[in-house]
């Protein structure tokens, strides 16, 4: 059975990037941008945690090294940060028939704080349809990747943050997590190695994109 689009008709369309660490979500989220905006089409591109003045403030916190945070206070204040996002950014970006491109959603808070975390899958998917509403992606980007390799890109960067000091172990059952999610939605995930060159996966992602997606919804 299909899906309804995300946008209840509008022309908007809901693609996210999800995946470990490092995997490169940010590069191919912007070279998907520039292909959509080829085409023609206005968009939204925003992020998870962030994107609104609370969700800023939410992502400080989370992120922060120096805090200690048990695993239900840090799948609340992700949620907070979504609510707003959805009600603030999301929804009305769709409803302009805009394609909003977010980097994670809310396949990362069943993969952080489900699988590598441990709460309750059910209750995660309860309280993520109350913050959201219900609006799910149209169309999901996991890009897989070894978290060791991950780990070591984002590292590259400097000093870790919170969630990127947890243990191997978390992020090889996050890993784990996302391709559970992907395996039991074919419709909706695309997977892709990310260690292909950046080049080959955004012509990738594009032809997903243009796969899935009619062209009427394209233009
Ligand atoms: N989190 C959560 O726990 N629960 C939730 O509900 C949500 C999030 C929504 C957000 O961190 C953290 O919040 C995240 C999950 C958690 N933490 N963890 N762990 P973030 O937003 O700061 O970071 P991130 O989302 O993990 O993204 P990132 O580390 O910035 O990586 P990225 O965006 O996937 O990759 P990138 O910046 O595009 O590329 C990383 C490096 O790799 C860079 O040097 C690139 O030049 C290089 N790169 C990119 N592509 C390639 C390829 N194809 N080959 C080689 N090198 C490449």
């Amino acid at each position: 059975m299909s899906r309804p689009a995300a946008d209840g008709g509008t022309g908007g369309l809901f693609l996210t990037f999800e995946g470990p660490e490092g995997a490169g979500k940010s590069t191919q989220l912007a070279a998907l941008v520039r292909h959509l905006h080829g085409a023609g089409r206005a968009v939204t591109e925003t992020r998870e945690p962030g994107g609104t003045l609370l969700g800023t403030q939410v992502r400080r916190v989370v992120l922060d090294p120096e805090l200690e945070m048990g695993p239900l206070p840090e799948f609340l204040l992700y949620s907070a940060s979504r609510a707003q996002l959805v009600t603030e950014v999301i929804r009305p970006a769709l409803a302009r028939g805009e394609a909003v491109v977010c980097d994670r959603y809310a396949d990362s808070t069943l993969a952080y704080q489900g699988y590598g975390r441990g709460l309750d899958l059910d209750f995660l998917s309860r309280v993520t349809t109350e913050a959201t509403g219900g609006l799910v992606p149209d169309l999901t980007v996991l890009l897989d990747l070894d978290p060791a390799l991950g780990l070591a890109r984002a590292a590259r960067r400097g000093q870790p943050d919170r969630l990127e000091r947890a243990d191997l172990a978390f992020h090889t059952r996050v890993r784990a997590g996302f391709l559970a999610l992907a395996a039991a939605e074919p419709g909706r995930f695309v997977v892709l190695d990310a260690t292909r060159p950046v080049a080959e996966l955004s012509a990738g992602i594009w032809a997903a994109v243009e796969a899935r997606l009619p062209s009427s919804r394209l233009a």
